[in-house]
């Protein structure tokens, strides 16, 4: 039987360079394993039938580098994706390992240290540009606080309001096509981050200059570690049109930040964020953005950076099944998500004040006996997943 759950380019799937690069080193203990030459790690991910790599500009060029340096490693970066085909959508800054930045970034109290994050995240995205992303992320892990007196954070959202806006003028004014995207976490490295879910990134946004130019990229895991539904909150953004990138791995509960590969943690819910993904016509990169465990070694880094992707595809499978199985469709029905869809009242306000139906004459004992029918639904559901339906 073939194997049709081999990525190819086409399915658009990508990594950090951060991910598979990972030396394992964590609050309590040392790497791991050794570090990873990015070169190697495009040259791998392009065998595994990856779409493109992302990075961090530390990731690429080490921090502090001299400018001779940067360029010589930029031109073995570009050479490495020219041979490979590897794309680069999207890439970020770190604005959070380094000491200066132990206070944060855009929302540093430290006034110089707000204004190096910006020149730092300004000279990479020039560099992000340049090898064709069109996806500038934001996570801001250290724009946060562990006590209430140390950071006034109705202010700090003004400094972080005034750096979005910088940020925009910028790319505008250099006609570049890049847009930004928060990527939300409730917590770690800092005791609470600024921004915390995607519903509250959705809400800073709207106050921006250029909300246009800035939408969100919600992690399966930051959400879950906030106990929150993630296909729920990837919804919203759809909605709301703000869906600009995701980060896909696996968390189980609300825990410190797992990054598991995608599928691993709470299967479920991956499951269903991978059928709205397809559902809803999500067209940016399956980007992933995991940790492989520090217990293994470089077999079980590109074993499970290749299941990332393999997961993703048998989900993808499992979740087309569902929706094309009749037992399923006549399901959906029967607990009336076709009537979810219709207008609760399109013959206008008037109409419905009217309607002595809708209130007078309704019959709520009726209309409170009738059952959802969604326990079948649900089992169906898991059905498809577990493979044992068809
Ligand atoms: C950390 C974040 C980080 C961002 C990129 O928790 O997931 O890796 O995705 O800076
Ligand atoms: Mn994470
Ligand atoms: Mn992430």
């Amino acid at each position: 039987m073939t194997d049709r759950f081999i990525p190819t380019p086409g399915d658009k799937f990508t990594f950090g360079l951060w991910t598979v690069g990972w030396q394992g080193n964590d609050p309590f203990g040392t790497p791991t394993r050794p570090a990873l030459d990015p070169v190697e790690s495009v040259e791998k991910l392009a065998e595994l039938g990856a779409y493109g790599v992302t990075f961090h500009d530390d990731d690429l060029i080490p921090f502090g580098s001299s400018d001779a340096d940067r360029e010589a490693v930029v031109k073995r970066f570009r050479a490495a994706l020219d041979a490979t085909g590897l794309k680069v959508p999207m890439a970020t800054t770190n604005l959070f390992t380094h000491p200066v930045f132990k206070d944060g970034g855009f929302t540093s109290n430290d006034r110089d240290v707000r204004r190096f994050a910006l020149r730092k995240v300004i000279r990479n995205i020039d560099l992000a540009v340049e090898l064709g992303a069109t996806t500038y992320v934001a996570w801001g892990g250290r724009e946060g606080a562990e006590s209430g007196a140390a950071k006034d954070v109705r202010v700090a959202l003004d400094r972080m309001k005034e750096a979005f806006d910088l940020l925009g003028e910028y790319v505008t004014r250099q006609g570049y096509d890049l847009r930004f995207a928060i990527e939300p976490k409730p917590n770690e490295p800092r005791g609470d981050i600024l921004l915390p879910t995607i519903g509250h990134a959705l809400a800073f946004i709207e106050r921006l200059e250029r909300p246009e130019l800035v939408g969100v990229n919600p992690e399966t895991g930051h959400e879950q570690m906030a106990g929150l539904n993630f296909p729920h909150g990837i919804a919203q953004a759809l909605w709301a049109g703000k869906l600009y990138h995701i980060d896909l791995n696996g968390q189980s509960g609300i825990k410190y930040d797992q990054d598991f590969r995608f599928g691993a943690g709470d299967l479920r819910q991956a499951f269903w964020l991978v059928d709205l993904l397809e559902s809803a016509g999500y067209e940016g990169p399956r980007h992933f953005d995991f940790k492989p465990v520090r217990t293994d070694g470089f077999d079980g880094v590109w074993e499970s950076a290749k299941n990332c992707m393999r997961n993703y595809l048998i989900l993808k499978d499992r979740a087309a099944a569902f929706r094309a199985d009749p037992v399923v469709q006549q399901a959906l029905q029967d607990s009336r998500l076709d009537e979810l869809a219709q207008p609760t009242a399109a013959d206008g306000l008037d109409a419905l004040l009217a309607d002595k139906g809708a209130y007078e004459d309704f019959d709520v004992q009726a209309a409170a006996e009738r059952s959802m029918a969604f326990e079948r639904l649900d089992q169906l559901a898991m059905e498809h997943l577990l493979g044992v339906a068809r």
